[in-house]
């Protein structure tokens, strides 16, 4: 065991959160370095083959779920593009995916904006939580007709998307940014791979079913697990897309799809980097600090988005043998970014810095630097390098200024 963090232990109501960082609990924090049976791990192959890989399976059996068969892209069309987009600066595509099993098939848009000066260009990928047309104030985007949560402000009545809210997100995409940096988006409507709703029949698990099964295994993928598995088949596209630099492919993800992110980047080691914007439980912050959501909290508001077997940890993190810094080691060596906002208490900002401190000694493992501090930065300062940190002032969102952070990073981090 690593550390003890913190300060008092006061007995709490598990059922309310806590937000007062003295009734955090005291607790053992797993050490990244040492294997579960005691062992410690001096070289990179010694992390390379045994503890990385102990780590991963936990985390495939007892938190996201194993993705129960392979499947690859049945097919792939472009289904729209043009050259002028962005007022000349970008040319757009937008390519429909297409998969088959069992008699069964699922298909989902990738819309990709890409700067139309770099021959072969690095790109950012992430989810959006309202559709691909929300992104961008583009007439061209194809309307996704996949299941959407209900939202009057956007325009969402029976589960439909509607032209309403063509744009409605432009704030949450600095996609002009990205490009005047010569990066490109590629963004997926997370709706197309996985309704986000408690109902495991629909979206690409049902492909997988035996006859007349109608939910996966304890051991099997929940809801993060099949939209981490939609990116690394987005992943396949772009190593076959001569616009794209594969090597390049920065996967980002804001809060249910930060969580997204991290674990498509650990499963997938393709990416070349990964962002977390505003994870929180279950994503970077540490579930051992039972601090605003807990696991038992999200277990019960998101049946979905784990495996079963996550239960067993509702109100019993201590029987946990790993914790989210663990998560975020997975990614190492390859750059990290972590950032919380100041008003996100629920995601437990100081809990996503400490997961960022306390995953660095696996960077230093291979002579990259992380987090060597363990006082949080200020708001609004952030720290970079190999892995990234800051809180913003505002609350759980997605703004230019974290923006502005991530693309300045990733032309010192991911480019060079
Ligand atoms: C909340 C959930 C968080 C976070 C957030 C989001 O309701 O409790 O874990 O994922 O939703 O995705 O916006």
């Amino acid at each position: 065991m690593l550390t003890v963090i913190t300060l008092y232990s006061t007995a709490q109501n598990e059922f309310e959160p806590n937000y007062d960082e003295s009734k955090v609990p005291v607790f053992d924090l797993p050490n990244p370095l040492v294997t579960f049976n005691g062992k410690e791990v001096k070289t990179i192959n010694d992390w390379e083959n045994e503890r990385r890989p102990e780590l991963l399976e936990f985390f495939i059996q007892n938190v996201y779920g194993e993705v129960p068969d392979h499947l690859a892209i049945t097919s792939f069309k472009i289904i729209e593009q043009g050259e002028n987009a962005l007022g000349g600066k970008a040319k757009r595509k937008q390519i429909e995916l297409s998969f088959t099993k069992n008699g069964e098939e699922l298909s989902y848009n990738i819309l990709l904006y890409l700067p139309i000066d770099v021959e072969k260009a690095p790109i950012f990928l992430g989810y959006n939580f309202y559709g691909n047309h929300t992104v961008a104030d583009d007439p061209n985007i194809i309307i996704s007709d996949a299941w959407a949560r209900n939202n009057e402000s956007f325009g969402i009545t029976n589960n439909q998307l509607t032209e309403q809210s063509r744009g409605i997100r432009t704030n949450r995409w600095a996609i002009e940014k990205m490009i005047d940096s010569g990066f490109g988006l590629a963004t997926i409507y997370y709706g197309e791979i996985d309704p986000d709703k408690n109902d495991m029949t629909d979206g690409i698990h049902s492909l997988f079913y035996s006859k007349g099964q109608e939910k996966p295994k304890s051991n099997e993928w929940g809801s993060i697990a099949a939209w981490s598995w939609g990116l690394s088949r987005a992943m396949d596209y772009f190593e076959k897309d001569a616009d794209i630099d594969a090597s390049k492919v920065i996967v980002f993800g804001h809060s249910r799809l930060g969580k997204t992110s991290l674990w498509a980047g650990a499963t997938d080691q393709r990416f070349a980097a990964v962002i977390s914007n505003n994870s929180g439980c279950g994503g970077a912050a540490l579930s051992k600090r039972k601090f605003g959501e807990t696991i038992w909290r999200i277990n019960n508001s998101f049946p979905h988005w784990f495996c079963d077997n996550f239960k067993k940890y509702n109100n019993n993190e201590e029987q946990l043998p790993v914790d989210q810094h663990e998560l975020l080691a997975l990614i190492a060596p390859r750059p990290l970014y972590v950032a919380s906002a100041e008003d996100d208490k629920w995601a437990d900002p100081r809990g996503e810095f400490l997961s960022a401190y306390y995953a660095t000694p696996v960077y230093e493992l291979y002579g990259k630097s992380g987090i060597s501090n363990s006082e949080m930065p200020v708001v609004n300062n952030p720290t970079q390098s190999s892995i990234a940190y800051h809180i913003r002032t505002g609350e759980h969102d997605v703004t230019d200024y974290d923006w502005e952070q991530y693309i300045k990073w990733a032309k010192e981090y991911v480019l060079k």
